[in-house]
């Protein structure tokens, strides 16, 4: 068993849990925040067998577009990265974490 822990835009969140859903896994959707933009990111918690991996990392990656984003102000400032100006960064698709699990259990 293994727990595939998903960043994924909350724009792209809805297709993503869809997808997952038809596809018949379970998954947890938890309400985050990037450390970086501070801006709202969706965290999904996905329990799958070992051999199912690969399909729910091909259904994340279908459905997480990349964009970009600008670095406010206020960030670059704080962190005092090049001359102050706003920065364009690239956003997701998704990033994944992929975990071995001991033990599943449901009561
Ligand atoms: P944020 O931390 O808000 O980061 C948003 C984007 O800003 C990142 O996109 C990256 O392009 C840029 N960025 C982040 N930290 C940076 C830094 N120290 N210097 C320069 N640019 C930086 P992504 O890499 O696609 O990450 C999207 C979101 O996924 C992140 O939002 C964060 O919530 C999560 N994430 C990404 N990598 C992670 C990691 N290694 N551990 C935990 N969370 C991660």
């Amino acid at each position: 068993m293994k727990l595939i822990i998903g960043i994924v835009a909350t724009d792209d969140c809805n297709n993503v849990v869809k997808s997952l859903i038809k596809n018949d896994y379970f998954c947890t959707r938890l309400t985050s925040t990037g450390g970086f933009l501070r801006k709202g990111n969706t965290v999904i918690l996905i329990g799958a067998k070992a051999t199912e991996v690969d399909k729910v990392i091909k259904i994340i990656e279908k459905e997480s577009k990349t964009r970009k984003a600008m670095v406010p102000s206020s960030v670059v400032d704080e962190y005092g990265m090049t001359t102050g100006a706003p920065i364009e960064v690239t956003v997701g698709g998704a990033t994944l974490f992929i975990l071995d699990v001991k033990k599943t259990v449901k009561l």
